[in-house]
This record gives structure tokens, C-alpha cells and sequence, in this order.
């Protein structure tokens, strides 16, 4: 992206910025809705609640930069921050996440740049997530742009949590009392064994319905005299 941005110095360059990741989010949106289309088609099922997406506020940028130890530029914002074009999926069940994010990593034009589980490997806080970084090619009139996307992919469980969590993290900046932080890893446990819960569920529901259609099919047959 740095080559599509000749001078740092010029205003339009954040313009330019913020109209590729905004393009990006398009894109990823597009490509999202395509592939939940295509799987009711197939599956007669959505894998997919809902998306949101949202480009980083200049706020959190300056502030990640920071936490980073980088000088505010344009330069390093595109350099070291991968979350500014941000696209958050939300499943009923954790087998969604990975249908989904192998589904994601075929699609032959994204570059998948890096993967962090954090459902198999969550953060100490307790929050569950996967995360996907990848760059999307934006094609321009005279050129093409590989602009970076994060894709967080979690249950609608996982999404209730991390919401409250992130609310509690910014009010106490960080230094949350250790009971509330205490209670947080509780809940996070609590809602990993709503999911597992909630999917055994499911997948016994689907049991008794496979049941039912070849109980039903075999009755026909039995009709049509086969
Ligand atoms: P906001 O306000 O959501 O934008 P890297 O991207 O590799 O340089 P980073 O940013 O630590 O390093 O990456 P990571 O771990 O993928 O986290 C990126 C985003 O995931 C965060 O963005 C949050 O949205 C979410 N996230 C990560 N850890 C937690 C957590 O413990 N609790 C909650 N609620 N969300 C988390 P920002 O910029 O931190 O916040």
C-alpha cells in the first residue's frame, strides 16, 4: 500500500488511506455474503448470524502506535497496524468458525498473512476468538492495492463476552479490580461450555431430522411399492 501513497505529507493521503481500507471492507463484505449465500444454497443453513465491520478510529490508531513504540505517521500506521479495516463474523457454533475460515482461505485472491487461534489457545483474560489478517487487492484504475483486513471470526457466546470485557477493559484502562478480571475468566469458562453445549445440541437436532427424512423417504418408497 506505501507505493500508493507517494507523499506522507500531502492531506489526501489519509483520504486516499481511508478510502482503500473502506474499499477493502467492501470487498471482504462482498466475498462474506457470496459464501453464506452459496452455503444456504447448498446446506439450507446459514453459517453466519451476522457481520459488522468498522474502520479504527485515528484515536486507537495513535494509541496502538504507541503502545508499540512507534512514531505516529501514515508510514508506520500502514506499516504495523493490521486492524484498521476490521471484520467481525459472528456464528451460532464453533464448528462454523472453522467451516468459515477455510472457506475464507480458499478464496484464490486473498493472501491469508496470519492466523491467530485463540479458541484452541485462549488469552489469559479468557477471550476466544480467531483472527484472520488478510490483504485484499483493491484494484484501481491504474494499479492494484493489497490492503490488510482483520477478520475476527467467534460464536455469538464468545461475541457477548469479548463485548463486555472490552467496555470493562477501557473503563478501568487496563487495571480492572482482580475480582471483576477473576469473574471475566469464570464467565469465559462458562461460555466455552455454553458452546460445546449448544453444539452437541445441534448436532443431535440434526440427528433426529437425517432420522426423520430417511424414515420419511423409505415410507415412500414402501408406497410407490420399490
Ligand atoms: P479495538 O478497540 O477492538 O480495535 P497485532 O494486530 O498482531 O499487531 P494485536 O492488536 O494485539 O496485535 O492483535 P490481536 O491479538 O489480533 O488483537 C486485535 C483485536 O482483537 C483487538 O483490537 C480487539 O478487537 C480484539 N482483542 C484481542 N484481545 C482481546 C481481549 O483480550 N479482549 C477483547 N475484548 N478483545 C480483544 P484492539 O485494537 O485491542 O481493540
Amino acid at each position: 500500500m506505501q507505493d500508493a501513497i507517494k507523499n506522507y505529507e500531502d492531506v489526501d493521503s489519509w483520504k486516499t488511506i481511508m478510502f482503500l481500507y473502506n474499499a477493502a471492507l467492501k470487498e471482504v463484505g462482498t466475498k462474506l455474503e457470496i459464501l453464506n449465500d452459496e452455503f444456504q444454497h447448498v446446506h439450507q443453513y446459514n453459517p453466519i448470524e451476522h457481520i459488522k465491520t468498522r474502520i479504527k478510529t485515528p484515536e486507537s490508531i495513535v494509541k496502538k502506535l504507541k503502545k508499540y513504540g512507534y512514531e505516529t505517521s501514515v508510514e508506520n500506521m500502514i506499516k504495523y497496524i493490521n486492524d484498521i479495516a476490521g471484520v467481525r463474523i459472528i456464528c451460532s457454533f464453533t464448528s462454523d468458525i472453522y467451516r468459515l475460515a477455510g472457506m475464507i482461505g480458499n478464496q484464490s485472491d486473498l493472501k491469508v498473512l496470519s492466523i491467530k487461534d485463540y479458541i484452541k489457545n485462549p488469552k489469559e483474560s479468557g477471550y476466544k476468538s480467531y483472527h484472520m489478517l488478510v490483504a485484499v487487492p483493491i484494484f484501481l484504475s491504474d494499479s492494484v492495492v493489497e490492503t490488510k483486513v482483520e477478520i475476527q471470526i467467534r460464536t455469538v457466546a464468545m461475541d457477548f463476552w469479548a463485548s463486555l470485557e472490552h467496555k470493562i477493559y477501557y473503563k478501568f484502562e487496563g487495571h480492572a479490580p482482580e475480582y471483576i478480571s477473576q469473574e471475566l475468566v469464570e464467565c469465559a469458562e462458562m461460555v466455552s461450555k455454553l458452546d460445546e453445549k449448544m453444539l452437541l445440541l445441534n448436532d443431535a437436532i440434526q440427528e433426529c431430522l437425517e432420522r426423520e427424512r430417511i424414515r420419511e423417504a423409505d415410507e415412500k418408497a414402501i408406497d410407490f411399492g420399490l
